[in-house]
C-alpha cells in the first residue's frame, strides 16, 4: 500500500513509520489514523524486531488536526468520544501491545496526543531542541492517549499536574531529567543514536524483550505474588527458546550471541 500521510518500511529488522504531514506539524488527520493503522498492522507478519517512530521536518506530531474539529457556531458538537474509541485508544493500545520494543524518536514538538503517543513508546530519545507539551488544556479539553495513566506513574502526580493543568511546554532536557524519557541528545545526534538503539534492539532476543515489555506494562495492575507468576511463566517459555539456548552457547564459548529473535 503507498502512503500519503506516513512514510513507513523495514530494513534488517527494523521497521520506521514517519508521521508525514510536516505543514501541519504532523498533526493526525483521519487519513493519517487510517494509514498508521494500517502500517502496524503489517508488523505482526514482517520480520520487524524494533520499531521506530518519528515525525517528517520540524515536529513530531501535533496531535489532533484541529482543521477537522471546527464546528460552526450554533453546529452540532462532533463526538470526540468516538474518536478516541476509533482512532487514539486502539493506537494507544497497539504500540503498548506490540511484541517488539518501539522507539519514539521525537525530532520537535509533540504536543496534546502527540505528545502522549511519544510516552507511550518504549523508549523516548529527544533531540534537545525538541518539547512536550500537554496542550489540551488550552483549547478545553483534557489530557487522552493515556497522559492521565501514564504521566503520572512516569513523573509523579505534582509534575503530571503541573504539566496537564497549566498546558507548557516541556524542554526535552527537562523532561529526561524529570525521567519522563530515556535520553535528551543533540539535535544533530538524534538520528545516529536512534540508528544505534535500533540496531541494538533489532539484533536483541526479540522474545525476550517482549516478555520483558509485556511484564512491566502489565505490572503496573499486579501484585508483587502475581507478578512473580507472571515472570515464571514468561521465563518457562523463554527458557525454551533458541535465543536463549543460543545465549547460553555464547556466553561459554565467549563470544557474540547471534539472537534470531525466536
Ligand atoms: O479531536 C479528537 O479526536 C479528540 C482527541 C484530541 C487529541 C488532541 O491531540 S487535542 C490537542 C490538539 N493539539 C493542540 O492543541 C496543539 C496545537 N498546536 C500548537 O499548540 C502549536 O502549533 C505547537 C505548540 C504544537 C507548535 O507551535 P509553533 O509555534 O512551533 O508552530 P505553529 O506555528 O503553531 O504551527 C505550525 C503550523 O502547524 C501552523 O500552520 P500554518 O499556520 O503555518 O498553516 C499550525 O496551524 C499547524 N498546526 C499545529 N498544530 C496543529 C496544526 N494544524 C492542525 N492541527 C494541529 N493540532
Amino acid at each position: 500500500m503507498s502512503y500519503e500521510t506516513i512514510l513507513f518500511g523495514l530494513d534488517g529488522g527494523i521497521a520506521r513509520l514517519t508521521l508525514n504531514r510536516p505543514d501541519k506539524l504532523n498533526s493526525f488527520n483521519a487519513a493519517m489514523h487510517g494509514e498508521v493503522r494500517h502500517a502496524l498492522a503489517q508488523l505482526g507478519t514482517a520480520q520487524a524486531r524494533v520499531l521506530v517512530l518519528t515525525g517528517a521536518g520540524r515536529g513530531f506530531c501535533a496531535g489532533q488536526d484541529l482543521g477537522e474539529r471546527a464546528v460552526a457556531p450554533g453546529g452540532e458538537p462532533l463526538d470526540l468520544g468516538d474518536s478516541i474509541e476509533r482512532h487514539y485508544k486502539p493506537l494507544i493500545l497497539a504500540l503498548q501491545g506490540l511484541p517488539l520494543p518501539v522507539i519514539a524518536a521525537v525530532n520537535g514538538v509533540a504536543a496534546g496526543a502527540g505528545a502522549n503517543i511519544a510516552l507511550a513508546c518504549d523508549l523516548v530519545v529527544a533531540a534537545r531542541s525538541a518539547s512536550f507539551v500537554q496542550a489540551f488544556a488550552k483549547i478545553g479539553l483534557m489530557p487522552d492517549c493515556g497522559g492521565t495513566w501514564t504521566l503520572p506513574r512516569l513523573i509523579g502526580n505534582a509534575r503530571a499536574l503541573g504539566l496537564t493543568l497549566l498546558g507548557q511546554k516541556l524542554s526535552a532536557e527537562q523532561a529526561a531529567a524529570w525521567g519522563m524519557i530515556w535520553s535528551c541528545v543533540e539535535d544533530a545526534d538524534l538520528a545516529a543514536a536512534v540508528d544505534a538503539l535500533a540496531a541494538q534492539l533489532a539484533a536483541a532476543p526479540t522474545r525476550g524483550l517482549a516478555a520483558t515489555k509485556a511484564a512491566i506494562r502489565g505490572g503496573w495492575q499486579r501484585s508483587l505474588a502475581e507478578q512473580l507468576d507472571v515472570e515464571r511463566d514468561a521465563q518457562r517459555e523463554l527458557g525454551r527458546t533458541a535465543d536463549y539456548a543460543e545465549g547460553v552457547r555464547a556466553f561459554g564459548e565467549k563470544r557474540t550471541p547471534h539472537f534470531k529473535g525466536r
